[in-house]
């Protein structure tokens, strides 16, 4: 455990000692000795080792006991018995302006409301107007407080975060006053989903790059300012950290705070049995009682102290990375650089912005050498999608604009509607005339599992049928995913040759990271596809491919990393 970690357990204990209504002087002592070792510059099991812990102010012997048990077992007795006491998730209630440990504990012992989901029920059914001191107003304003909690804790889509990120650091380098940065944390592996943002900076002035941080257009309120650190919260609403490290550090530091925290305990793990202790600080060889540095200025030193290959941070969930790079069995991970072509893109022809021809001229500016425009043939009118009778000037259209543009070949497509019944809006008569033919849910998207199964099945069993867009249609915190039967689906898709989209756009990233490596796995073949409706969107495409690379898939695995004319030779009904 480190420093950050014993704090929290600290400040834990410190919350339901006193939901429990015990002595403030304990109470304190705990929430003291919390905010002590959380700004600790050394680390905690450093001093430890040392026998130095009843000598820091503020830990007596009985936190210190309590911490020696913590370090060494990971948890405490106390500790255990407390929790059995109050649940953790109890805690969670104290986050609530207007809840202090006061009204949490007559909430958890009265009501038995360990969780906000109860808590917000219980407001609701107006139980509480019954017990003194609460009246209509604190109910209105808890409701409140809720919703405001939720709402700046939700967790950020990765797509509207990145640039965000980008632009920070780029204006933390413009500054002058760091020498290198990084952007580390669930934003560096390219989750799809980001709570906050982690900034790792090294600099000769460090609290003018604090002050300067802070300062930021970009920042809406600070929570906590430190000589080395900072805590913010961005206009957009999500939190910012930066932390400034010395540069013997700095690559300890970007490791550790890159994460996975699952990831980082297996690393520390191998470097514990090769008698070294690894941390945000560095790498240390253990010699008797000291410990003397070997390591940390580079990310790649971690890793060769235990004796692995560098992983990229897109693998480090602690999902058989490790075990793969110890058996040299880590795949080449498919990059951005290997896509040559974007084969999911619309137009105004149906509800696109921009012109076939202007959506090409992007596309070749970014260095494609081929695209396909697939407008929506679809019934829904909000849509603008293509019916039968608009399909030959559609068609003559992208043809005529292949005509016109050099350096780039523009192959004609659609995005047909697959109905409720698995057959599609369009007949075969016309998708015959299609080069690529992507089929996609775009109602009823809530249907019994084993319907909607059977749904996709139909579809992909049609043999103009290329291409299954986004597959399970879910909306990132927003839309549930269809219910499917996967492994059925999968197994259908090799059987007919049909390529399942990793669909790019970051609302969307579907298939998503786990499904894509089990259809590897299968040896089903993939595209990654934007789906822009605008050309300011093709450059999400290295969304897809980081979602790719989470699922673990090689360059072989991704039919957009062809050659033109071997793509057109792998879709099924050209083989
Ligand atoms: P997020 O912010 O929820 O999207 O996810 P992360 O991965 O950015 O997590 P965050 O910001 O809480 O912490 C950044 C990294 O720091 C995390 O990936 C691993 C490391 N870390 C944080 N807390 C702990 C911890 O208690 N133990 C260990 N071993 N590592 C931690
Ligand atoms: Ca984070
Ligand atoms: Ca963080």
């Amino acid at each position: 455990m480190n420093n950050k970690e014993i704090a929290k357990i600290l400040y834990q204990t410190a919350d339901i000692l006193q939901i429990k209504d015990a002595n403030v002087f304990r109470i304190n002592a705990y929430r003291r000795a919390a905010q002590t070792i959380e700004d600790l510059a050394e680390d905690i099991n450093l001093i430890t080792e040392r026998g130095n812990l009843e000598k820091i102010p503020g830990i007596g012997k009985g936190i210190a006991h309590y911490i020696q048990d913590l370090l060494e077992t990971g948890t405490c007795h106390g500790f255990e018995e407390l929790k059995k006491q109050v649940p953790l998730t109890v805690l969670d209630l104290l986050n609530i302006e207007g809840l202090g440990p006061k009204k949490v504990k007559i909430l958890f012992q009265k009501f038995d409301i360990n969780s906000l989901y109860k808590l917000q029920k219980l407001l609701k059914s107006h139980k509480l107007l019954e017990v003194e001191g609460w009246g209509e107003k604190t109910e209105k304003n808890l409701l409140k407080s809720i919703y405001f909690y939720k709402r700046y804790n939700q967790r950020f889509l990765l797509g509207e975060i990145y640039p965000l990120a980008q632009e920070i650091l780029e204006e933390l380098k413009q500054s002058g006053l760091v020498n290198r940065a990084e952007v580390s944390g669930s934003i560096r592996r390219w989750r799809e989903t980001v709570g906050d943002l982690d900034i790792l900076a090294t600099s000769k002035k460090p609290e003018k790059a604090i002050e300067f941080f802070t300062k930021l257009k970009q920042v809406k309120r600070i929570l906590a300012k430190g000589s080395t650190k900072a805590q913010v919260i961005l206009e957009k609403g999500i939190g910012a950290d930066l932390r400034v490290v010395k540069p013997k550090s700095f690559g300890a530091a970007v490791n550790y705070f890159t994460g996975s925290k699952a990831h980082n305990i297996r690393i520390r793990r191998l470097g514990m049995q090769k008698n070294l202790r690894i941390n945000e600080y560095g790498i240390f060889k253990k010699s008797g009682k000291k410990l003397i540095r070997i390591g940390g200025t580079l990310e790649k030193d971690i890793f060769k102290a235990v004796n692995l290959p560098l992983i990229a941070p897109e693998l480090r969930e602690d999902q058989g990375e490790i075990e793969a790079g110890q058996s040299k069995k880590l795949p080449r991970l498919i990059s951005l650089k290997d896509i040559r072509g974007d084969c999911h893109i619309h137009t105004n022809w149906s509800d696109g912005y921009k012109s076939i021809l202007k959506m090409a001229q992007a596309a070749k500016e970014i260095g494609y050498e081929y695209i396909a425009i697939t407008d929506h043939a679809t019934p829904i009118r909000v849509a603008n999608g293509l019916r039968p009778k608009r399909m030959t000037g559609y068609i003559k259209a992208i043809k005529n604009a292949d005509k016109k543009i050099k350096g780039i070949k523009i192959l004609a497509g659609i995005e047909v509607d697959i109905k409720k019944d698995g057959t599609l809006f369009l007949p075969d008569e016309i998708l015959k005339k299609l080069d690529i033919v992507v089929a996609g849910n775009h109602s009823a998207l809530h249907m019994p599992k084993n319907e909607m199964t059977q749904r996709i099945i139909k579809a992909m069993e049609n043999p103009y049928v290329h291409i299954i867009a986004h597959p399970t249609n879910r909306l990132i915190n927003k839309r549930e995913p269809s219910k499917i039967n996967f492994n059925q689906i999968i197994k259908k898709a090799r059987e007919t040759k049909t390529i399942l989209e990793i669909n790019a756009f970051y609302r969307r990233l579907d298939l998503n990271s786990n499904q894509a490596r089990l259809a590897k796995q299968s040896g089903v073949k993939m595209i990654i596809s934007t789906d822009a409706h605008h050309n300011d969107y093709l450059d999400v495409m290295k969304f897809g491919v980081a979602q790719a690379r989470r699922g673990w898939l090689e360059k072989k695995d991704v039919v957009n990393t062809l050659p033109l004319k071997s793509f057109l030779k792998t879709l099924k009904n050209n083989q």
